[in-house]
């Protein structure tokens, strides 16, 4: 095991390091510091499986190094919190801002430690395990399976959000319905791979153009919506349709087929064509069903 000891005071420091060695973990390096920012800067650069970090740091304190370390995205280790005071309070913090395991120098014995580091290190890996299901959940449920893009349940709530906001604010939104025009055909000519990889590539596409304060997302099949509450007027929705619009007319390249598609597009501004969600999908939809039945390749507003 790789740990490290940061602590200002030496005595306690060696005291550490011998029960550390009384405990019979299999100890490769035992790093030490009396220095909060050197330790944060060890911390952060080498990869230990447990550190042990004194409360009482002259100028700083361990919940603010805890809380440095952790928020850093990098950082990955357990740690277990020394302090002289017997104090739940403290304990409770110090768990709190991310530390696995609180021990009172006074009570700390070989046995004690090695099972607060062992103890700790397990949680730790068992913390970040949730984390990252949680993560993966998150994405799971937001995210269209396919294209990564956000998915319509999420769209519409976020288009929701942006209403109340954009009331609250007086301010206006567009809706961008983008639908690919003969899409089965492409299915029925290269198959439903190309087609898959296609709906991939439109999306890249599409995430190169939106503005980050936009939303993107996959609404179904192949049809994909934008969301732009960051345009003050009808000119700059237009100029970004036509953005969308040129950017796709380019060809594609799908696993190394170049395939060129036309878009048929409608949009839907709040508060001219509706004022709640619903309708401003509504809205967009008849928009995008004209440009269809208008001939395809096209805007209709
Ligand atoms: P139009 O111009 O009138 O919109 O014609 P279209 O062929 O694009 O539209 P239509 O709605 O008739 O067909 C959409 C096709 O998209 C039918 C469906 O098989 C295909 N599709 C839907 N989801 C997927 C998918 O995830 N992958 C692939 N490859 N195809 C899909």
């Amino acid at each position: 095991m790789d740990l490290l000891i940061i602590d200002d005071d030496i005595v306690d420091r060696m005291a550490a390091v011998r029960t550390l060695k009384e405990t019979g973990l299999q100890l490769r390096e035992v790093r030490q510091t009396a220095s909060s920012a050197e330790g944060i800067a060890l911390a952060l650069a080498g990869d230990y499986d447990a550190i042990l970090l004194d409360y009482q740091l002259p100028p700083s304190n361990g919940i603010e190094v805890l809380r440095e370390l952790r928020g850093s995205s990098d950082f990955s280790t357990a740690i277990v919190m020394l302090s002289n005071s017997h104090d739940e309070e403290l304990a409770l913090r110090c768990i709190e801002a991310g530390a696995q395991d609180f021990l009172m120098k006074s009570e700390v014995t070989a046995s004690r430690l090695k099972r607060a580091v062992l103890l700790a290190t397990e949680r730790h890996q068992l913390e970040r395990q949730i984390r990252d299901n949680n993560e993966q959940l998150r994405r799971l449920t937001e995210c269209d399976n396919l294209t990564g893009l956000t998915n319509r349940y999420f769209f519409e709530e976020a288009l929701k959000d942006a209403l109340i906001h954009a009331e609250r604010e007086q301010r206006e939104l567009a809706l961008i319905f983008i639908d690919i025009d003969r899409f089965k055909t492409i299915n029925d000519s290269y198959g439903h791979d190309i087609g898959d990889a296609l709906l991939r590539a439109v999306s890249r596409r599409l995430e190169e153009v939106v503005g980050k304060d936009d939303k993107l997302c996959r609404i179904g099949g192949d049809e994909f919506a934008i969301l732009t509450h960051a345009l003050t007027d009808i000119n700059q929705v237009r100029l970004l349709v036509e953005n969308v619009s040129d950017s796709l007319a380019a060809p594609l390249d799908v696993d190394g087929k170049s395939i060129t598609i036309s878009t048929s597009i409608g949009v839907a501004t709040y508060p001219d064509c509706a004022t709640d969600a619903t309708g401003l999908m509504r809205s967009a939809d008849v928009a995008t069903y004209r440009a269809k039945t208008s001939g395809r390749n096209q805007v209709q507003y």
